[in-house]
């Protein structure tokens, strides 16, 4: 069995922060970073918790972020804002953005964000969440690096696409949800890999196309879309409208661009707010009341919503603290050595 060790929140920050410190990374990028991290291991969402420090001390290691990036943002339009993330991590560009996405979004009904030449590994529901919060509806997609067999082929292409979706609530939290176009997130493979245990049929193929549960044989062949052609339709149009739509590269060049090196993808993310009084003026209340209808029909049927486990594993990580892989812990912590 997996030896665990428990970890308060402060400790995965405070351990967050001197990795990152210590890979050379700028404060404002290592508090940015840092944030989506421990949400992620606080959240219970552990392929974007701590086990990406690992990854972005290899990234930074292999010269493949700027440690010191300072993002410029472009006001390309009435309802649009573009920032350049000049090569640094993208949630040091969503945090300057985000008041202005926000600001247009009222102004207008609608407005788009592109964030454009970042390193993205960070899961999207942070942001939708924290768009949702601000009563904004929100929808972002980002592409990675070509791993994802289109539906009906065997060689990687597609990246693992997330699409994530945000809705604002009369009482609580936001209805989110966040998900891969493929099977599962690659980080959820790899943690597999790191631990030794075979994956479901289904999320990945090996290098001579055959289904596989090796998880080793799945990074190294093709993963493969969820839903099928459906799965596949999707991560087609994330690759379009987060890739050429904004100017930025598709999965397979963000592989190209790697050279090899196994670092974190890079490219661009789109990131849609819509202010549902654009639509509704002063009946955004009614209307957003009769939307918690849906809700409680899912719930009346025994089905939970999309982010209930990770809302709840949040309540208990904020009192419990959050276990965490003795091995994972180890490895990141011989990063500091
Ligand atoms: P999952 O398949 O675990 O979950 C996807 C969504 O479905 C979540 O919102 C989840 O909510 C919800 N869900 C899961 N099970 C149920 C259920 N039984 N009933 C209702 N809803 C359910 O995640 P993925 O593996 O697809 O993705 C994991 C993360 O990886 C995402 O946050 C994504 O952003 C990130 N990622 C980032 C990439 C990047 O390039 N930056 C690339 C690919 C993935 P809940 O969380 O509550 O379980
Ligand atoms: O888990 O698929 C993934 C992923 C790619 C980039 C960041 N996370």
């Amino acid at each position: 069995m997996t030896a665990m060790t428990r970890m308060t929140l402060d400790e995965v920050r405070a351990l967050s922060e001197m990795v990152l410190a210590r890979q050379g990374l700028a404060p404002e990028h290592v508090a940015a970073v840092t944030e989506t991290i421990v949400a992620g291991e606080r959240d219970g969402c552990t392929s974007h918790g701590i086990y990406r420090l690992l990854v972005c001390a290899h990234s930074i290691r292999n010269g493949k972020v700027v440690r010191d990036a300072i993002p410029i943002a472009c006001d390309t339009a009435p309802a649009l804002v573009r920032i350049d993330a000049r090569g640094g991590y993208a949630q040091h560009a969503f945090n300057l953005s985000r008041p202005v996405l926000a600001a247009k979004a009222r102004r207008h009904g609608i407005a788009a964000l592109a964030i454009t030449n970042c390193v993205h590994f960070s899961a999207l529901w942070p942001e939708v969440e924290a768009l949702a919060s601000d009563g904004l509806v929100a929808l972002a997609c980002t592409p990675s690096h070509a791993w994802v067999a289109p539906a009906g082929g065997t060689a990687p292409l597609f990246g693992t696409n997330p699409i994530a979706f945000g809705w604002p609530r009369p009482e609580g939290l936001p209805f989110v949800f966040d998900l891969a176009t493929s099977a599962v997130a690659r980080g959820e493979i790899e943690l597999h890999r790191r631990e030794g245990r075979p994956i479901p049929l289904g999320w990945g193929l090996d290098p001579g196309g055959q289904p596989t549960t090796d998880a080793a044989e799945a990074l190294a062949g093709a993963m493969l879309t969820f839903g099928g052609h459906k799965g596949s339709a999707l991560a087609a149009m994330v690759e379009l409208i987060a890739g050429p739509l904004i100017g930025d590269l598709t999965s397979r060049e963000s592989l190209a661009r790697d050279g090899g090196a196994k670092a974190s993808p890079i490219g661009g993310e789109l990131i849609i707010a819509i202010d549902p009084a654009g639509f509704l003026g002063p009946n955004v209340a009614e209307h957003l009341a009769r939307a918690e209808a849906l809700f409680e029909g899912i719930a009346a049927q025994g089905a939970r919503l999309p982010s209930q486990r990770r809302y709840e594993a949040r309540a208990r990580s904020l009192i419990e603290g959050v276990l965490v892989s003795q091995a994972l812990l180890d490895d990141i912590k011989a990063l500091l050595g």
